[in-house]
C-alpha cells in the first residue's frame, strides 16, 4: 500500500528533523575533541563510539514518541546479517555520526545524516556538520540548501576535467581492497585526481555544492546515503548505481556526478562490485 504525504505534513516533519539534528549536533560538538571509548564492528577498521548510539538513541526515541507510525533504519540499531525492513511507511534512515573515524580521530569532518523516506523515495534531506557549522538540507522538488543558501552542482562534463571523491572504506577484505585499489587507478588516470572526505554523507554534499564533481563508493549503507542522495539531486546532479541504472538505496553502493554524462564516463571505468545488500 502506498502513502501519501501533504505538503503541510512534508514541512513539519521538516521543521522536526532539522531540530533534531540541532540536538544531534550539540552532541556530536561537546564530544568531538574527549576522551572516547570506541569499539569496531566488521574490521578494526570500522568504529563505533558511546556517541554514536547516544545520538541514534535520542533520534529513536524523538521519532518513535512524536511519530509512532513511522519506521526507523540505524546504522547503530541494523542487526548484524540481517536485511533492513524498508517498507512504503514513512522511514527515517539515521546516520547518526558519518565519519566515525575522523570523530575518533579528532578530524573535523563529522556529520549527522537523516533522510525520510515515503513509498521508498526519500522526500527529506538533512546533513549536519556541527564543527563546520554547515547545515544542508534538501526536500523533494524545493531545492537544496546549506544553511539556507541554495546550492548547485557546478556541470562539469568531462571526466578527465573532474575532482572525483573515493574513499577506501571499512571493509579489510583484500579482494574488495584490491578492486577498490584498481578503480581509484582509473580514476586518478583519468581525472583531475580523487579527494576522500570520510564521510559518505559529507562527500555527497561536497558534489552537491559544486566544490567536487563526483563520487563512488562500494560498500557504504543505507544510512550513509540516504540524504545525501536526495541533496545531490535536488541540487541538480545525478545518483545511480555505480553499474548504471536507479540507485539502489539497499545495494551498498552509490555512484553521483554533477551531471549524467560525467556519471556515465565514471561508471564506464569502473569494476563492479556486488556486495552483501543492508
Ligand atoms: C563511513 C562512510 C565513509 C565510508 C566508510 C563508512 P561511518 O560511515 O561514510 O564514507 O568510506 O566505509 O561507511 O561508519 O563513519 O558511519
Amino acid at each position: 500500500m502506498s502513502v501519501s504525504v501533504s505538503e503541510q505534513q512534508l514541512n513539519e516533519w521538516f521543521d522536526s528533523a532539522l531540530c533534531i539534528a540541532r540536538k544531534a549536533g550539540v552532541v556530536i560538538r561537546d564530544a568531538l575533541h574527549k576522551e572516547k571509548s570506541v569499539e569496531t564492528k566488521i574490521s578494526h577498521a570500522d568504529l563505533v563510539t558511546e556517541s554514536d548510539r547516544a545520538v541514534e538513541k535520542m533520534v529513536m526515541d524523538f521519532v518513535s514518541s512524536k511519530y509512532p507510525s513511522h519506521k526507523f533504519i540505524g546504522e547503530e540499531s541494523a542487526v548484524d546479517g540481517q536485511p533492513c525492513k524498508y517498507t512504503n511507511d514513512p522511514t527515517w534512515i539515521v546516520d547518526p555520526i558519518d565519519g566515525t573515524t575522523n570523530f575518533v580521530h579528532q578530524i573535523p569532518e563529522v556529520s549527522f545524516s537523516l533522510g525520510i523516506a515515503v513509498n521508498k523515495q526519500i522526500v527529506i534531506g538533512i546533513v549536519y556538520v556541527p564543527e563546520h557549522e554547515k547545515m544542508y538540507t534538501a526536500k523533494r522538488g524545493k531545492g537544496a540548501f546549506c544553511n539556507g543558501e541554495k546550492i548547485s552542482v557546478n556541470k562539469e562534463d568531462s571526466l578527465k576535467d573532474a575532482v572525483v571523491i573515493c574513499e577506501g572504506g571499512n571493509s579489510r577484505d583484500p579482494s574488495v581492497l584490491k578492486t577498490k585499489m584498481r578503480n581509484m587507478e582509473a580514476i586518478i588516470s583519468s581525472s583531475h585526481g580523487i579527494r576522500a572526505y570520510g564521510s559518505a554523507a559529507i562527500d555527497m554534499c561536497k558534489v552537491a555544492s559544486g566544490c567536487c564533481e563526483a563520487y563512488s563508493e562500494y560498500g557504504i549503507h543505507c544510512w550513509d546515503i540516504a540524504a545525501g542522495q536526495i541533496i545531490v539531486e535536488e541540487a541538480g546532479g545525478v545518483v545511480m548505481d555505480p553499474a548504471g541504472g536507479n540507485l539502489d538505496l539497499m545495494s551498498r553502493r552509490v555512484l553521483c556526478a554533477s551531471t549524467e554524462s560525467l556519471a556515465k564516463q565514471l561508471s564506464a571505468i569502473l569494476t563492479h562490485l556486488d556486495l552483501q545488500r543492508d
